[in-house]
């Protein structure tokens, strides 16, 4: 299951197996040379592996034939795919999706071979030794669609507000994967109900078509974040004999996010955003997060309060977007990224890899009505010359994919930030009373300072990170660092500094729960975990939960 809903009737999707032969190629002390691994899942999740970072061969044989997309939704971090021996893609990003495309395939057997690797070797610039963990594996789901001749490679649903209704650009592209002409209908539905037929949409061979059409709708009900309405688009294409070809079903919501000012408007109500930081990560199950444990997490943050989720520092799962979607949980997704340097940010795969992830994450994500803004390049250099120029293009490139969404960057160059001339939204992480000894009112009142003098002026600011560390089930009367009364403490004074004060435009939690973190620089961190959760790897709550909890729910937006 790659989605909460069922995408295609049309389309067959192959079954496989879950598990897979999975071979150790950097091998490690302790483990066996070949052994079974599940897919979706982490290879940390077998005891001999927990802290293996190397090269693994998947492998399994797999009946299909014809035109067939295999589509990874997430390989960790590196993947090389190969079918009856030839490579046929690479990939590098554990958090965005590819597919590949197989055309003419015998009906057999077919031996799939994906290598995957979690190493952190001179090729990835934006895998490396961090403040959280990367994991190793297929670790998203992974299907193999049957395709006929032409197929619908993925929509864009664009609405906007207007006085009569909602008008709204729908973008199919279109793919002819023969050598010959296809002429073909299209019908297009909103929960079932028919609202546009298109025929002779001529293919040539092998084209790739945008097919684009404006639409206008009055009777439908908006997507609001305390009623948040779905709707199913579904779109089917059928040959000239009307035979159908394909179909793809997505969810959308009406609904419009714009800035004014300082304010954000969703659906022109102005928003106060009070959100968490959420890394994918849970216990033994590593990035490979279970379905059952993101329903765990959503219904938790909504118990919170919360109104909004960061997906720190990297595009989620879509599973998990879909939950956002289904429970009206605003999101600020972000393309992968955490406190690289100049230097690291000068690395020769840096841009590529980079706007790889940026156009995938767009691509794959655009509907969700939960993403109200994109973000990139989490405290990076914001404080060079250099860096400007990579936050220009990565904010140019975001606006190029979207225009419908505003952009940020979370910073902590507090003082020498020179790029908040470039977002839609300036963006802090911001630690008084855990990094250092300051007031957070004083301290808040210079980040704003600041912010207003560098370019900032007159935008919405978020403080996007605050927070404190508390190992869980340590608590004391002395209320010293890392006891769960002083997390909690802390984090009541930095939300009332920052909540009470009217020029920001929400906050964010970091972070939901404790998270694995690196050995390399991160070894400082007790159990080699990010211990600033309010609940810890299993999600137990700390003293702060409750204390977030009180403090959200005392803000409550009607
Ligand atoms: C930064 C960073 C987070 C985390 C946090 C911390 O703000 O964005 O990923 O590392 O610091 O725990 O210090």
């Amino acid at each position: 299951m790659t989605r909460l809903f069922q995408e295609h009737e049309v389309r067959k999707i192959i079954s496989c197996n879950p598990m897979w032969n999975m071979k150790l190629l950097d091998t490690t002390e302790g483990a066996e040379e070949v052994m079974k691994m599940p897919v979706p899942g982490c290879w940390e999740t077998h005891p001999a592996l927990a802290s293996y970072r190397g090269r693994a061969e998947y492998t399994q044989n797999i009946r299909f034939g014809g035109n067939v997309r295999l589509v990874f939704k997430g390989v960790s971090h590196t993947a090389e795919v190969y079918v009856d021996g030839t490579k046929v893609a690479q990939h590098y990003n554990a958090y965005t999706p590819f597919s590949v495309l197989l055309t003419g395939m015998e009906n057999e057997a077919h031996e799939m071979k994906i290598v995957v690797d979690n190493s952190f070797n001179e090729n990835s610039s934006l895998h490396m030794d961090n403040d959280y963990y990367s994991y190793g594996g297929i670790t998203r789901p992974f299907e193999i669609q049957q395709i006929k001749g032409v197929y619908i490679h993925h929509i864009e649903f664009t609405p906007r507000k207007t006085d009569l209704g909602w008008k709204v650009i729908i973008k199919i592209l279109l793919c002819n994967v023969e050598n010959e002409k296809h002429k073909i209908s299209l019908v297009e539905m909103l929960d079932k109900e028919v609202f546009h037929y298109s025929q002779d949409i001529v293919l040539q061979p092998k084209q790739e078509l945008i097919y684009q059409k404006e639409f206008e709708f009055s009777d439908i009900r908006e997507y609001m974040l305390n009623n948040p309405k779905l709707y199913l688009l579904n779109t089917i294409i059928r040959d000239e004999n009307n035979n159908l070809l394909d179909d793809l079903t997505d969810r959308i919501g009406f609904r419009e996010i714009t800035v004014q000012g300082k304010d954000i408007f969703f659906n022109g109500k102005k928003l106060y955003l009070k959100g968490v930081n959420r890394h994918e990560d849970y216990a033994e199950f590593g990035c490979a997060v279970p379905l059952e444990a993101m329903y765990r997490d959503i219904e938790m943050i909504k118990d919170l309060g919360a109104n909004c989720i960061r997906t720190s520092h990297y595009p989620n799962d879509e599973r998990f977007l879909d939950l956002c979607d289904e429970y009206g949980i605003l999101v600020w997704e972000e393309a992968h990224a955490r406190a690289l340097t100049e230097e690291q940010m000068r690395h020769p795969r840096f841009d590529e890899q980079s706007e790889n992830c940026i156009r995938e994450m767009v691509e794959t994500h655009y509907n969700h009505p939960s993403i109200f803004v994109w973000g990139v390049l989490n405290e990076c250099a914001s404080n060079t010359e250099y860096g400007k120029k990579c936050y220009d293009k990565q904010i140019s490139r975001l606006r190029e994919l979207d225009k419908s969404r505003p952009t940020t960057y979370a910073s902590c160059h507090i003082g020498d930030d020179i790029c908040m001339d470039l977002p839609d939204i300036v963006s802090y992480n911001m630690y008084p009373l855990w990094y250092h000894e300051e007031d957070p009112k004083e301290y808040l009142a210079k980040v704003k300072d600041y912010i207003k003098s560098a370019g900032g002026n007159n935008k919405p600011i978020i403080i996007s990170e605050i927070g404190a560390g508390a190992i869980y089930g340590y608590r004391s009367s002395t209320r010293t660092k890392w006891t769960e009364e002083r997390q909690a403490d802390i984090l009541e004074k930095q939300l009332e500094a920052v909540i009470s004060d009217e020029g920001c435009a929400g906050v964010f939690v970091w972070q939901f729960a404790d998270c694995r973190v690196c050995e390399g620089h991160f070894s400082i961190r007790p159990k080699c975990q990010n211990n600033k959760g309010i609940v810890d790897i299993y999600r137990r709550e700390k003293l702060a939960y409750q204390r977030v909890k009180e403090m959200f729910h005392k803000y409550i937006q009607e």
